[in-house]
């Protein structure tokens, strides 16, 4: 009976060491451990013919052989699961420090590289980035622009009034009279911002958009100043000459004055809604500064002189990058938008 446990211990243990998987395993228990017909079972229950001396010691072999088979199945059994675990982790393996799959980085919106493009170009010219605020009072936004309460000017840019006499700017143009009231002379600035205008939205007009005003104060300000600062922006903006038309402008503030047009890179001049058939788009109204505008910001126009530009700047977005509706722009839309990422 002790030989045959000690046999049954030995090949127990080693084809429990060469069971190749957990079902192979669980076989070996229930043939050796398993209490009806298990081999040690079978053992045990001849013991009872024993004399008790023999029966006390091989019970006690009987046990050490069944603790050695236990833990033969127990670190095999862990083996295997550690095996498993090992295959599952190199299976689902992740690199943490990717970024989402499908979710793109962000870029900036086609308005603001363009704006800070132009930015950069007049910095480097000298002109200092000034910004205004968006509710303006009457006297920044009309007043001091040479632009009395009864004028018809105000008529040209349907105003949103708010209460107590404040308005959403309809232009960038009050941030030149901040400007001047800031900052000593002579004066290079350009002042990018949000405008907004009680008029129907279409294809080229929105409530909404977005100018850049420009004005140079100095001794002997020309219109040939004016048309070289004009060129050198138009020329950064399309890195090509843009074919552009000037025209006698009228804006209460400037004097002369003048309209800008750049022809319809939409449709090339043939006509669209964009350039409402014409062939052109205002893009740049322009002009030297009223003298009774330096006078309403205390500087004296026998001395000094300017010219003062507002740049639509939403247009020029759309002509660069041939935007056929200004509604796009700020639509939210990611179809449009991830274009210029
Ligand atoms: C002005 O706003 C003047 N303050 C510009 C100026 C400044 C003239 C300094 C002289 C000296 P105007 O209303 O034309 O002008 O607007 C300027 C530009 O803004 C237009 O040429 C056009 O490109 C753009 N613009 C005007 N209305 C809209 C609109 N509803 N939607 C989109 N762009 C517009």
């Amino acid at each position: 009976m002790e030989e045959n446990l000690a046999e049954l211990e030995r090949d127990s243990v080693s084809a429990i060491a060469a069971a190749t998987s957990p079902d192979e395993l669980e076989a070996i228990r229930v043939r050796v451990l398993g209490r009806k017909g298990g081999a040690l079972a079978e053992i045990s229950k001849g013991m009872g013919k024993l004399a008790p001396e023999d029966r006390a010691r091989l019970g006690k072999l009987l046990n050490q052989a069944k603790a050695a088979i236990e833990s033969a199945l127990e670190s095999r059994t862990a083996e295997f699961e550690s095996a498993a675990l090992t295959a599952r982790l190199d299976a689902e393996w992740l690199d943490l420090t990717l970024p989402p799959a499908g979710v793109k980085p962000g870029a900036l919106h086609p308005l603001t590289q363009i704006q800070q493009e132009i930015e950069d170009l007049f910095r480097s010219m000298g002109f200092a980035v000034l910004d205004g605020p968006e509710v303006e009072d009457e006297f920044h936004n009309f007043d001091a622009l040479n632009i009395p309460p009864d004028h018809p000017a105000r008529d040209m840019q349907d105003t949103f009034w708010l209460t107590g006499g404040w308005l959403l700017r309809t232009h960038t143009s009050p941030v030149q009279v901040r400007g001047m009231e800031r900052y000593p002379l002579p004066l290079r600035m350009i002042a990018p911002g949000r405008v907004f205008r009680n008029e129907s939205v279409d294809a080229s007009h929105e409530h909404t958009f977005y100018q850049l005003e420009g004005m140079m104060i100095d001794r002997d300000v020309s219109v040939g100043n004016l048309i070289y600062f004009m060129q050198t922006l138009l020329t950064e903006v399309f890195h090509q000459p843009a074919t552009v038309r000037l025209r006698p402008g009228f804006f209460p503030f400037v004097e002369p004055g003048f309209e800008l047009d750049i022809r319809c890179l939409i449709c090339g001049g043939s006509g669209c809604a964009v350039c409402k058939h014409s062939g052109w788009v205002e893009l740049l109204p322009c002009g030297l500064v009223n003298p009774n505008v330096l006078r309403m910001s205390n500087i004296d126009p026998d001395k000094w002189n300017g010219f003062a530009f507002g740049l639509g700047l939403t247009r020029l977005v759309m002509m660069r990058y041939a935007i056929n509706d200004i509604r796009l722009l700020q639509s939210g839309d990611l179809r449009f938008l991830n274009q210029f990422s």
